[in-house]
């Protein structure tokens, strides 16, 4: 078995980001499966280039992509992405579009093939505070996530793949009065996800 996990670079003012800061500690291995760790751009257009192709030749049987939702108290599994592009902060290359769909044409929204449910149970489990998140937002995070499940769809997969959005690590919000959670928790709720995905259908 192979797991496709995905971070993200800084953006928005940030130095970093606890998603690709948490994920590159995580071990090569979880229960026999190997994983591919990739960093992607905060930009719509990179995600939409980068993320298919590395479906598309790697194959994973299972995809967990995962970012930063500043702001957020806890560690929220994603339940849907829209075919929805639309933001007011510009992306890493300037971009801001209005109103645009991810992929012309495309269904309206897909739901995460990860077993959601059963990520927030053992979450919890584990001692992790997290819960369901009906929404991705329109930004960058959303559009990687119906990227990564419309080119599963298009091209017939059978690749499970959702969304991971993780809080500020304690580090970033030093100044900023926002919660938090520590990066070893936050690499402990990635591959708690990735065993649940792994392991749940
Ligand atoms: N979070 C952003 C994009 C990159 C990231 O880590 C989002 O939630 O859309």
């Amino acid at each position: 078995m192979k797991v496709l996990v995905t971070g993200f670079e800084p953006f928005g003012g940030e130095r970093i980001n606890p998603s690709w800061e948490a994920l590159k500690d995580l071990p090569e291995e979880v229960e026999g499966a190997r994983l591919i760790k990739r960093r992607l751009p905060v930009t719509f257009r990179g995600v939409r280039r980068v993320l298919p192709r590395l479906i598309v030749e790697e194959k994973p049987d299972v995809v967990v992509l995962t970012g930063q939702a500043g702001g957020r108290p806890n560690v929220t599994v994603e339940r849907v992405a829209i075919n929805v592009m639309d933001s007011r902060t510009p992306d890493n290359e300037g971009f801001a579009p209005e109103d645009e769909p991810v992929f012309e044409g495309a269904p309206a929204a897909y739901f995460s093939t990860l077993p959601v449910k059963a990520i927030v149970d053992a979450l919890r489990k584990a001692g992790i505070p997290a819960g369901v998140s009906n929404t991705a937002g329109t930004y960058v995070c959303n559009a990687a996530m119906f990227t990564a499940l419309h080119t599963i769809a298009v091209a017939g997969m059978e690749t499970r793949a959702g969304f991971v959005h993780v809080p500020f690590s304690h580090g970033q919000v030093l100044e900023k009065a926002k919660p938090s959670m520590s990066l070893e928790t936050i690499r402990k709720a990635i591959e708690v996800a990735v065993r649940t995905s792994l392991m749940v259908r």
